[in-house]
């Protein structure tokens, strides 16, 4: 039998954020809960292998304990693996939302939060999974940096990272910046991206990855996530949908 590996990829989720620039409708407070829980029903329907979350769940780290429960409650529920790391509005700096709760004592969550980064295993699937903790949004920080060769204990060697994509031949002096040339060298079958809240590929014939937008933002193509399908014996297919209104 071929193997294969479905993946829901999403990002910047910003629960508890305040919905200044956001098309969502009631209260800020329920209205991102909804679309996130509407998020997942929609991504469940592809029957993904496991979830890659990419950073920015919360919209700071100041996010209620209430909601924050809510989160973890949510994502025990979901039929498969998740995988997060954290973003620049959910970084590790200062008092961090994933130093005062351990989102690892999820049954199905790995949240990779180390500085200098980490791979999580998911056995079942022959995944690994690299992933590394954001301390400082700052043009110092390099978000794919120190990403291992692929193991060789693996089928697929996926990885995340949270921050602005800066194109072949452009240069930024922006925080957190994820060079072209940085995701065309990965050893990764996939990238997941995080932090631009409108979807974009990133497909060429050295790099299979992706910012998968933001499933509560309507900026871009609406409110978005993506389903990868990987393979063993054909090219990635990388897809971006996006969802209806929550209501
Ligand atoms: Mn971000």
């Amino acid at each position: 039998m071929t193997k294969t590996l479905r993946i829901a990829h999403c990002s910047d989720i910003h629960l508890d954020g305040d919905g200044y620039h956001h098309s969502l409708s009631g209260d800020a407070h329920s209205a991102y809960r909804d679309a996130f829980a509407h998020a997942l029903a929609t991504m469940q329907t592809h029957k993904p292998d496991l979830m890659l979350l990419a950073g920015d769940l919360f919209d700071a780290n100041s996010a209620s304990a209430d909601t924050i429960e809510w989160s973890m409650s949510i994502l025990e529920k979901q039929p498969f693996p998740i995988l997060m790391i954290p973003g620049n509005h959910d970084c590790m700096g200062g008092d961090a939302i994933y130093r005062r709760y351990d989102f690892n004592q999820i049954p199905n969550v790995d949240n990779l939060t180390a500085e200098a980064g980490e791979i999580a295993y998911v056995k079942n699937l022959g995944a690994a999974v690299w992933g590394k903790g954001m301390v400082d949004h700052s043009p110092e920080f390099d978000p794919l940096g120190g990403c291992p060769e692929r193991p060789d204990d693996c089928d697929w060697f996926l990885g995340m990272g949270h921050g602005i994509h800066v194109p072949h031949g452009a240069e930024t002096g922006r925080s957190s910046p994820i060079h072209m040339s940085d995701i065309e060298a990965s050893t990764c079958d996939y990238l997941a991206l995080g932090h631009h809240h409108a979807a974009l590929e990133l497909v060429t014939d050295k790099a299979t990855a992706a910012y998968s937008g933001s499933p509560t933002d309507g900026v871009g193509r609406g409110a978005t996530y993506v389903i990868i399908d990987l393979a063993e014996t054909s090219e990635a297919k990388v897809t971006v949908h996006a969802i209806g209104d929550a209501a």
